[in-house]
């Protein structure tokens, strides 16, 4: 399995360490660390230095609650750093869901666009569509401001996979070609505790849809609710889940502790190469 960018074809035969960037003042877990052009561009460095496959800049903070900026301002925030991300020789998606912002992050060398709202808002489509780049599709209802009053679910794996399905085939309806695309559940987007590890449970039903999941746990809310662990005590979590995620299908990882991450898939491909096949 591939998944097709525009300057790169990532080879999914092993999983993938995607390193976050967030040139924020508000993310939940690092906002205001690496809201300065030159922390940020550093960041980068460290990442690629510590193994990321890929990198994933935001501009604007999609945490329950998180205001809204406009694209203006969410594109000054990344410009810079994305011009300095792309000439590190990773796979550098952009972390969006405003067509205005995708269109000049894509001018600027973007190889992926991650948008949390699937490519939904007008224009979206349009934005992506024959311009090479990968995408990424992601689950989520209404906005961040007010996603968790949606979080009501009957089967929250068949609703996740519907809604992943009909993203698809829109992008595909518009000239994004399949290879491009890879479909993320949005743990913790418009989903409680009990809905994020439903899913994780049912991931398997996702990753067989026929399209690279890529996942985020990192460090979110979900993990400290079962640990009692503020956020910058959660990497012990991420890795839990980050593992389990890996073992039902997820093939890219979208992480803040890119070298933790690094050394779990590590032992991880360590014990899968050492495993004696079954024999009949
Ligand atoms: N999670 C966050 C942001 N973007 N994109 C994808 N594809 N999948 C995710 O799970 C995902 C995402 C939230 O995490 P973070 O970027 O650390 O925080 P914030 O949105 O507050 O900047």
């Amino acid at each position: 399995m591939h998944w097709q960018t525009r300057r790169f074809r990532i080879d999914l035969s092993r999983p993938r360490v995607m390193g976050i960037v967030n040139v924020t003042p508000d993310s939940f877990s690092d906002g205001g660390r690496h809201d300065d052009d030159l922390a940020a561009i550093a960041h980068c460095e460290r990442l690629v230095a510590e193994g990321a496959d890929l990198l994933d800049i935001g501009g604007e903070s999609t945490r329950p609650g998180a205001p809204h900026v406009d694209a203006d301002s969410e594109w000054t925030r990344i410009e810079k750093v994305l011009a300095a991300a792309v000439t590190l020789g990773v796979p550098v998606s952009v972390d969006t869901y405003k067509p205005e912002v995708m269109r000049r992050a894509l001018e600027a060398g973007a190889d992926i666009i991650n948008d949390v709202q699937a490519l939904q808002l007008p224009g979206a489509l349009a934005a992506v569509a024959g311009s090479g780049a990968g995408v990424c599709l992601m689950h989520m209802r209404g906005e961040p401001a007010s996603m968790m009053d949606l979080a009501e679910y009957g089967d929250v794996v068949a609703e996740v996979a519907a809604f992943l399905v009909q993203r698809a085939q829109a992008a595909r309806e518009s000239g994004v070609p399949a290879e491009a695309i890879a479909l993320d559940p949005g743990y913790g987007f418009a989903k409680n505790g009990e809905h994020n590890l439903r899913l994780l449970a049912g991931q398997r039903r996702l990753a067989e849809l026929g399209y690279p999941l890529l996942v985020g746990w990192s460090r979110k809310r979900t993990l400290g609710d079962i640990t009692g662990r503020p956020v910058d005590q959660r990497l012990p979590a991420s890795l839990a889940a980050a593992l389990k995620a890996v073992s039902l299908g997820a093939k890219v990882l979208r992480v803040h502790d890119v070298a933790a991450t690094v050394d779990a898939l590590k032992v991880w491909a360590a014990i899968d190469a050492a495993t004696i096949p079954a024999t009949a």
